[in-house]
């Protein structure tokens, strides 16, 4: 292949230069990306390469239902919850089983706390320092420093002895040598772009969102003893409520529920005064990447629907943001999405190592199967100064990641999937956020589908679920005072009460997108379990009529300074807030490498 274009309208051109990061970093998994850069170093071809495997799909078969969500909890510490709840969700469809009032506002606290948690970590700690040089900051004034934090909040925390202190900090690492979370960062690239100060205010406000993330899973811990991995159950919440507290070791009550409420208003404040202004602030520096990096946003986004408002109502009416898909950039309405319909959400395994019965190459997850055929498909490309490298051949085989499909379409997942999806839908607390954040970077709606707009539409779905968190911990202390402590529906728990045979599925909206687990339930146990996660959506190779996936496209078309230094391909691939721990859920056999490539 040299030039061609993909049945979803891209361009790709493979005869460049090729360039390769393994691994990506700040990232969750084991990520690698290939491109083919033309004569100006602008991206022509890209190629997403999931290289690790887990095969948790697979120990679930023949396990207890009630017992999924505590191993498929496990495939992934990040996104810590949400696949428990998906979990518990596919085995209540499955056992037609109803949940208390208490347990739907139980979960959407813990899945708000996740929200607020991930994405915060994610800005600073996974993202913030594609934008931001922190070895520049000490060429900052302190003085000044304090002037630009305090012209943008009234954070309490932005006195000029403040970011002089961390100015030190941050000078003791550089000089030591060891900059322990800051090594090997491409500091001094010609497209950092903040003056100084701004580079010192984003530091000084990474170490205080790394202390306060900690305090935010204190929710989580509240209503599921533990965090990350906290406990769930299938029919409710595992959440004794005793108001007044006498005698219940660990149950809710009203001190819990004060601390609930205490972390949930600091949380919103955080986020008001501290993420929100920095997410403008450095916006305001790159403007030009609300042009860059929309790959496949401004066309395909699907959404599955998240945070119930009735219990076990999980259609529009009931749902804080809505299921549905926007296809083909016609953000006139959204298309009906259902996850039982097998013409709809098929994964396909063409280009992935996987093999499938009969020749297929596409399955709906219900009768979807996880069987590996590694094959490495190894070529030789021109690297630096043509000199011969070796490179996956996307030809063949190349990821561990399946690829999903909506009918047929590669699809975009995330928050700005569901911004722009609830913006679409009318969602008035949505728009207004949305609309703010565009009117003060002064930019269009379409600013969205992008590589900045993505981020942006993270910080903005941020500050919406804190709002989210305050109400719905005000919700659920009201319920309690009015007098329902019921958190558990035991009816249905015994298998003889079950159907010989069932399937059931499980939507969530995780931090990272639309999430689903699809399951089997026969004699009692599980005769399958698929998992179709967010990073399966975006991380996704091409299927066999060569689509291509949102990382993919998403990369065409950027401008690397310096092949060498590929720090665009960060800013973009980072947008999306990788998983691959999520996307594969299934590490070479013995973890030998594979392959060696340099750029
Ligand atoms: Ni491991 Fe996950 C989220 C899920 S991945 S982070 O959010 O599901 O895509
Ligand atoms: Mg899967």
């Amino acid at each position: 292949m040299s030039a061609i274009t993909t049945p979803n309208g891209f361009a790709l051109d493979s005869s460049g230069r090729r360039v390769t990061i393994d691994p990506v970093t700040r990232i969750e998994g084991h990520l690698r990306i290939e491109v083919n850069v033309d004569g100006g170093n602008v991206i022509r071809n890209a190629v997403s390469v999931g290289t690790m495997w887990r095969g948790l799909e697979i120990i679930m078969q023949g396990r207890d239902p009630r017992d999924a969500w505590a191993f498929v909890q496990r495939i992934c510490g990040v996104c810590t919850g949400v696949h428990a709840l998906a979990s518990v969700r596919a085995v209540e469809d499955a056992l037609k089983l109803q949940i208390p009032k208490n347990a739907n506002l139980i979960r959407n606290i813990m899945h708000l706390a996740l929200y607020v948690q991930d994405h915060l970590v994610h800005f600073y700690h996974l993202h913030a320092l594609d934008w931001v040089d922190v070895v520049a900051a000490l060429k900052a004034d302190p003085k000044r420093t304090a002037e630009l934090a305090q012209s943008i909040s009234d954070w309490p925390l932005a006195s000029p002895g403040y970011f002089k202190e961390v100015q030190a900090k941050v000078a003791t690492l550089v000089n030591s040598g060891q900059l322990g979370p800051f090594k090997n960062g491409y500091w001094g690239h010609p497209a950092y772009r903040l003056p100084p100060e701004a580079d010192l205010m984003a530091v000084a406000h990474y170490i205080q969102a790394l202390n306060f993330q900690k305090e935010i899973v204190k929710i989580q811990t509240v209503f599921g003893g533990k965090n990350p991995h906290p406990n769930w159950l299938v029919g409710g919440a595992p959440s004794a409520i005793n108001v007044h507290g006498a005698g219940a070791v660990g149950a809710i009550n009203v001190e819990r529920l004060d601390l609930v409420a205490s972390v949930a208003a600091q949380a919103l404040e955080f986020i008001r005064k501290v993420y929100v202004p920095d997410l403008l602030a450095i916006a305001g520096y790159y403007k030009d990447w609300t042009r860059l990096g929309g790959g496949l946003s401004g066309r395909n986004l699907l959404c599955y629907g998240e945070f119930p408002t009735i219990a076990n109502d999980d259609s529009n009416r009931s749902l804080r943001l809505p299921r549905g898909a926007i296809v083909n950039g016609d953000l006139s309405h959204l298309e009906p999405v259902d996850l039982r319909d097998p013409s709809q959400i098929q994964e396909e395994v063409a280009h992935s190592w996987y093999r499938y019965p009969d020749g297929r190459s596409a399955l709906h997850p219900w009768e979807g199967v996880t069987e590996l055929d590694f094959r490495l498909g190894e070529r030789t490309v021109g690297g630096k100064d043509g000199a011969p490298i070796a490179a996956f051949d996307e030809a063949q085989k190349y990821s561990y990641v399946k690829a999903p499909r909506w009918k047929g379409q590669a699809m975009e997942v995330g928050p700005l999937a569901r911004m722009v999806a609830a913006y679409v839908d009318g969602r008035r607390d949505v728009k207004e956020l949305v609309d703010g954040v565009l009117r003060k970077l002064d930019v269009p709606l379409s600013a969205l589908f992008s590589t900045l707009g993505r981020t942006a539409a993270r910080g903005i779905e941020c500050l919406w679920a804190a709002q989210q968190l305050v109400a719905e911990v005000d919700a659920l202390t009201a319920n309690i005072k009015s007098g329902d402590s019921t958190t558990a529906n035991t009816e249905k728990w015994s298998p003889d009460a079950w159907d010989k045979s069932s399937k059931g599925v499980g939507y969530c909206e995780a931090p990272r997108g639309a999430l689903g687990h699809w399951i089997k339930v026969e004699n009692g146990r599980l005769a399958n379990y698929q998992c179709v996660v967010p990073t399966t959506w975006n991380a996704s190779p091409r299927d066999a009529q060569g689509n291509i996936g949102a990382y993919e496209a998403a990369l065409l078309g950027v401008p690397l300074h310096d092949p060498v230094k590929p720090l665009e391909i960060l800013r973009v691939v980072h947008s999306f807030d990788p998983c691959l721990a999520c996307a594969t859920h299934v590490v070479g056999e013995d973890g030998q490498e594979m392959i060696r490539v340099t750029a």
